[in-house]
Order: structure tokens, then C-alpha cells, then sequence
């Protein structure tokens, strides 16, 4: 068997990582930019610690030197959605994707774990550039819910503690505990339409406030000082009304206002 060298082995899984990261919160950030809900909520990744690819070589009786090649999860990375439905977008744009080749999908959400984990794998082909040249390799890519990953983040934690020896009574709580999982996302299924509403009034109220904010520091260099402190106040008692027609009514007329010096700086 040859030596392996694991930080030259790893380097490429890590650059996949970084990338990949990068992507995903891109893929977030365009939606949110866009004014539009994201099925993304959250992305992490990382490389497999070199105990742990030991490990699961050992427990599958993979050889060192095929690590490689039978070790799907060396670089991975998590994406964490509000909802259930948000998994299939994330799914689907993953497909679609032209620097992703899927190899394979593992849908432990219909069919959960025996210990009761649900999460959504992908594994799929990535090539990386370094400087030895192009290296595809294989990423897995887990979904779940922030529901399901707080679960799983508890669960692995005391499988790493007890290894195959965990307790019974606790594999049972934890069964149970994965039951209230499954139904709490599905409580939340049933009112996501509202919950996404509220997020959206939310979002779309903070960007009216910053609009109007920003207008009242731009006037305040350019208008009369009393004209400027009335039109604060007048943005004060509004706001505290908590009224979003009025406030939208109020960023138009401001807009205008606003405008209108602007054109007069011009003469
Ligand atoms: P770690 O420490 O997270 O890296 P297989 O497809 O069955 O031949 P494999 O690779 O074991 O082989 O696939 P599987 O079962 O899909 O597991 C891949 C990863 O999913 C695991 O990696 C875990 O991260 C996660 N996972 C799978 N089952 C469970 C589970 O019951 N509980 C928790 N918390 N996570 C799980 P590793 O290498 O096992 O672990």
C-alpha cells in the first residue's frame, strides 16, 4: 500500500467544501435579494475528520487505499430549510444544476432510519480545479429541517458518546423524541402559508422603514431643518400606528419630496 499523504488526499475535499458553501448561500442571498422566499435557510460544510474516514473504513471493511473511491461523505455539506415542501425545491435545484451530477439520492424523510433520523441525502460528482489540474470527486449533500437537524445534532452526539451500546430506554426516548420531530414539522406544514406571510410583512416592513430613513438623512442635508424634523415626526407617529398602508403611502409621498429637491439642487 502506498503512503497517503491525507493533507494532499484532503485538500481538494476541502476546496469542494468551501465552494459549495458559497453556492448555496449565493442561491440564498439571490432569493432574498429578489424579494422572494428562500427554501434555503442555512448552509454549513465540512471535511470528514481523518479519525472518523478511519472509522467507517473500518466498520465497512473498506481498504485505505479505495477510501477514495467507496467513502461518499469525505466533503460534506448540510442544508437546512423552515419546511418539509422547501426539501423538494432545494432537491430540484440541486438536479438541475450543471456543476452537480448526481449519483445518488437517499430519501431517509419517506423511509426513516431505524433510529429514526430523516434527512434527505444526495450524493453527487463535483470537480474542483487545483493546481495538479481538475479532480472530480464525490460530495454528500444532507437536507433536512431545522426540526429534524436539531434532532439528528442530539442523536449523533450520544451515538458518539455510547458507540453501539446506548441504552435502550434512551433509544426509545429518542424514537419518541424523533415521532414529536415528524410532528411538529408537519404542524408547521399546515401553517406555512402564514408563517411565510408574516416573514414576507416582516421583511417587506423593514425595507419601507430603511427606505423612509434613508430619505430623511438625504433631505436632512439639503431641506430646511424644521421641514425635515416635521417630516421625523410625522414618521414617528406613523410608524407607531403600525399601519403598513399608511407607512407605504407616507415612503411614496417622501419619495416625492425627495425628488423634488433633488431636481431643485439640479436648476
Ligand atoms: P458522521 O460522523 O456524520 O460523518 P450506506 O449508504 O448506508 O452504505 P453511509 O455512508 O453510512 O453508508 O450512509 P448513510 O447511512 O446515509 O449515512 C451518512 C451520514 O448520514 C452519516 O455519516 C451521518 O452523518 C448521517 N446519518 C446517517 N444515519 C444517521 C443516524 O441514525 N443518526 C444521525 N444523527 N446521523 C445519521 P457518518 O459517517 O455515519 O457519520
Amino acid at each position: 500500500m502506498e503512503i497517503q499523504l491525507w493533507r494532499d488526499i484532503l485538500e481538494p475535499y476541502r476546496l469542494a467544501v468551501d465552494e459549495l458553501v458559497v453556492k448555496f448561500m449565493h442561491i440564498k442571498q439571490q432569493y432574498q435579494y429578489s424579494h422572494m422566499y428562500s427554501p434555503i435557510e442555512s448552509v454549513t460544510g465540512r471535511v470528514k475528520r481523518i479519525s472518523s474516514i478511519l472509522d467507517k473504513a473500518q466498520r465497512k471493511g473498506i481498504e485505505f487505499d479505495e477510501i477514495e473511491s467507496k467513502i461518499e461523505d469525505i466533503a460534506g455539506i448540510r442544508i437546512i430549510c423552515q419546511f418539509v415542501e422547501d426539501i423538494d425545491t432545494v432537491v430540484d435545484i440541486i438536479r438541475k444544476r450543471e456543476d452537480l451530477e448526481v449519483k445518488r439520492e437517499k430519501d431517509y424523510i419517506t423511509h426513516s432510519k431505524p433510529s429514526g433520523y430523516r434527512s434527505y441525502h444526495i450524493i453527487a460528482y463535483y470537480t474542483v480545479h487545483t493546481i495538479n489540474g481538475p479532480k472530480r470527486l464525490e460530495v454528500e449533500i444532507q437536507i433536512r429541517t431545522l426540526a429534524m437537524n436539531f434532532w439528528s445534532t442530539i442523536e449523533h452526539s450520544l451515538q458518539y458518546k455510547y458507540k453501539e451500546n446506548m441504552p435502550d430506554d434512551l433509544r426509545e426516548r429518542l424514537l419518541r423524541a424523533a415521532d414529536a420531530v415528524d410532528a411538529l414539522d408537519n404542524e408547521m406544514a399546515s401553517v406555512r402559508d402564514e408563517i411565510m406571510d408574516a416573514q414576507n410583512s416582516n421583511k417587506q416592513k423593514a425595507n419601507i422603514v430603511s427606505d423612509i430613513l434613508n430619505n430623511i438623512e438625504n433631505l436632512y442635508y439639503v431641506a430646511n431643518e424644521r421641514e425635515v424634523t416635521k417630516i421625523q415626526d410625522e414618521f414617528f407617529k406613523i410608524y407607531k400606528e403600525n399601519d403598513m398602508a399608511l407607512l407605504k403611502r407616507f415612503n411614496k409621498q417622501l419619495d416625492i419630496i425627495a425628488e423634488n429637491y433633488r431636481a431643485q439642487s439640479l436648476q
